[in-house]
C-alpha cells in the first residue's frame, strides 16, 4: 500500500508550472508503465482512491486515465477495473517474401480474419487504369476489407483486381490470394511503395486509433509469371504492429 501511495503522492509526479494535473499524471502514469514500475496487468486503484491519493479531483483522475486508455496503455475491464495492457508484439514483416495477410498471420500463429466493408465491380480510376494496364474501357473488381489477427484491427486494405481474374468478388471470404491460388492466377511477384501517412477521420475509427496516427501506407502491384499486372492493393497497416524488414545484401558485382 505504502508503494502505491508513494508513486500516486503529488510530491513525485506534480511540479507548479508544468502544465495541468491531469497532463503531469497522466506523463507519470505512462512513464512508470514504461520503465515497469507499473508492470503488465497490474491494477489501478479506483478512481476515488487514486484521486485521494495523487490529492486531485476525480475528474482529474478520469481524464488521465482516459487519455492513457486512448493511447491503449491502460485497459478498462468491465466491473474489475483498470489495469495496464500488456505490450504489443511487433510483428516483423519480410518485404522479401510475397505472403498473403492471411498466411502471414497464420505463421504467427495468430487467428486472421477478414470484415468485407465494400465490394463490386467498377470502371477503373487513373492509378487503378495505370496500375493494372486498363482503360475506362474496362472494368476492376474492387474489395475494401478491415484485416483483424486474434481480434484485433490490424490493416485496412482496398484491393483491385483486373475483371477477367476477378470476375465476382464476392467470392472472396477471407484470402483474397486463396481464390486466386484456385483459378492459378495468384501473383509470383510484387512491387511495394511505403509511405507514412497520419490516419484518416474514418480510418482510423475502423481502426481503433486515433485520428491522425501515423500509419504505414502500402502499395503493392502484383504480377502474374507473364509480367501482367493482376493485383493492386493499398493498405493501411498500424505502425505500432507492423515493422518490414528488408533483407539486404551485397551486390557480388560491386
Ligand atoms: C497482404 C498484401 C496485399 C494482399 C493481401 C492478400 C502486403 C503489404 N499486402 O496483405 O497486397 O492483397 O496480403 O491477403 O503484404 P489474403 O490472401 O489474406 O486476402
Amino acid at each position: 500500500m505504502n508503494d502505491l501511495v508513494n508513486l500516486y503522492a503529488p510530491s513525485v509526479w506534480f511540479r507548479l508550472g508544468r502544465g495541468p494535473r491531469y497532463e503531469q499524471l497522466y506523463r507519470h502514469i505512462a512513464g512508470a508503465i514504461s520503465t515497469g514500475d507499473l508492470s503488465p496487468e497490474t491494477q489501478l486503484p479506483p478512481e476515488r482512491e487514486l484521486a485521494e491519493m495523487a490529492e486531485v479531483s476525480r475528474v482529474t483522475v478520469r481524464k488521465a486515465v482516459s487519455q492513457l486508455v486512448d493511447d491503449g496503455v491502460l485497459e478498462q475491464r468491465r466491473g474489475a477495473g483498470t489495469f495496464v495492457r500488456k505490450p504489443r508484439l511487433k510483428l516483423e514483416h519480410s518485404l522479401s517474401t510475397l505472403v498473403s495477410f492471411t498466411e502471414y498471420m497464420r505463421q504467427r500463429g495468430k487467428n486472421p480474419t477478414s470484415r468485407i466493408i465494400n465490394r463490386g465491380i467498377f470502371t477503373p480510376t487513373p492509378d487503378e487504369q495505370i496500375a493494372l494496364g486498363l482503360s475506362t474501357a474496362d472494368r476492376v473488381a474492387r474489395i475494401e476489407r478491415l484485416r483483424s489477427a486474434d481480434g484485433v484491427a490490424m490493416a485496412i486494405e482496398w484491393s483491385s483486381l483486373p475483371h477477367d481474374i476477378l470476375p465476382d468478388p464476392n467470392l472472396v471470404e477471407m484470402s483474397l490470394y486463396d481464390v486466386l491460388r484456385a483459378k492459378s492466377c495468384a501473383p509470383s511477384r510484387a512491387v511495394q511503395r511505403i509511405t507514412a501517412i497520419n490516419l484518416p477521420p474514418l480510418e482510423a475509427k475502423l481502426l481503433n486509433l486515433a485520428e491522425g496516427a501515423a500509419v504505414l501506407r502500402i502499395d503493392r502491384t502484383g504480377y502474374l509469371p507473364t509480367g501482367r499486372p493482376i493485383e493492386f492493393t493499398r493498405g493501411l497497416y498500424r505502425s505500432d504492429i507492423y515493422d518490414f524488414i528488408a533483407d539486404l545484401r551485397l551486390d557480388p558485382n560491386t
